[in-house]
């Protein structure tokens, strides 16, 4: 109510300040036709044209120089660099023609501004000028769109493979679990329902009458072997949400009642990528910025802040409640014989069950 009131009162102010400057334009000396615009009026605006091309020139420019070090490090994952040379491709060309259109619009804004005595040239059509500009966004159009269906079909193939390894991601709000599949490479079926068995020990909900299951490990940090590619079947608990592993450039929705589907095949270990000079450059600008919020904190008598570690992530990119933001997973890419010796240390389903 009281918002309404205040809304009320706002509107009436507005209406008042209009009216009053209203008599204040009619109580003025006339001047002759002061609503239509004057050649200086026209060149004021053409102007104002060009200071707009210099200004998203100018911001364009800034960004690049000011954020150009947030974009994310190298593709980590063998379908990554053709994402890349997709997304970098498409940028190039929708820069470059953007570039040169804004120019020549606000060029022409420019040029062709009203005058007092200029008249419009009537220009019918020129067949010429038509088919050039029909056939050269065709060709750049239909091979961007061509190459991005290539691009999308080769990525989102999902070809059965014994030597995959099988790994479900599981989303509930708010946290992620894995689950590998075993000896036997098959996941064991699962269902919500089966979640308060054994004493909600059964975090992912195994059918513990399905055997394929017995030998599926369920983990809360996600381990990848380097160079073997991950089928992952992704589950949700609840509600909608999006398994999204940036560095990897790969991302599903999780759709309760359903199995979605992606796969890639890492190719950096985590130690690798912490070597690399741009993971390096990064850290180091985090660092600086924790430093010095560490000092404020400690100032005030709190906790300092632990410098950050390089740690590759699975986040959930689909906006699903209120710890959303805070809901991901750390993924350890490592050599195959690392990961062995990681998976003989975690417990089966039949172990946990026990
Ligand atoms: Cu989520």
């Amino acid at each position: 109510m009281t918002i309404l009131l205040t809304l009320t009162v706002l509107a009436l102010i507005a209406i008042a300040l209009w009216q009053i400057t209203k008599i204040f334009e009619l109580s003025q000396p006339k001047k002759e036709n002061t609503q239509v615009a004057d050649d200086d009026d026209n060149r004021w605006n053409g102007q104002l044209m060009f200071a707009f091309l210099i200004f998203i020139y100018a911001i364009t420019l800034f960004s690049f120089w000011k954020w150009g070090d947030v974009l994310l490090p190298d593709a980590s994952s063998e379908h990554g660099i053709e994402y890349d040379n997709l997304m970098w491709i498409s940028f190039a060309i929708i820069f470059f023609t953007q570039t040169i259109t804004q120019a020549l619009l606000h060029y022409f804004a420019y040029k062709y501004r009203g005058e007092k005595g200029k008249k419009a040239l009537f220009y019918a059509d020129n067949d010429r000028l038509e088919a050039i500009w029909t056939i050269i966004p065709v060709i750049a159009l239909a091979g961007l769109i061509l190459y991005g269906l290539y691009t999308w079909t080769d990525i989102m193939t999902v070809e059965e493979n014994d030597e995959a390894l099988v790994v479900e991601l599981y989303a509930q709000q708010f946290n992620w679990k894995a689950r590998y599949s075993g000896e036997d490479g098959v996941l064991g079926d699962a269902n919500v329902r089966f979640l308060q068995d054994f004493d909600g020990k059964n975090l992912v909900g195994i059918d513990a009458t399905d055997p394929n299951g017995f030998d599926d490990v369920v983990v809360q940090e996600l381990h990848l072997p380097a160079g073997k590619e991950v089928i992952f079947k992704m589950r949700s608990q609840d509600v909608l949400h999006s398994a999204y592993m940036p560095h990897f450039r790969a991302q599903m929705n999780c759709v309760p009642g359903m199995i979605t589907e992606f796969a890639f095949t890492p190719t950096v270990t985590t130690e690798e990528m912490r070597q690399t000079e741009d993971i390096k450059a990064k850290v180091k600008k985090i660092n600086q910025i924790r430093s010095v919020n560490s000092k404020a904190l400690l100032a005030k008598g709190e906790e300092g802040l632990e410098p950050y570690v390089f740690d590759y992530l699975l986040l959930c990119n689909k906006i699903c409640g209120a710890s959303h933001y805070n809901m991901q997973m750390k993924i350890v890419v490592e050599t195959p014989e690392e990961f062995e010796k990681w998976m003989m240390d975690q417990q089966t389903f039949a172990e946990v069950i026990q």
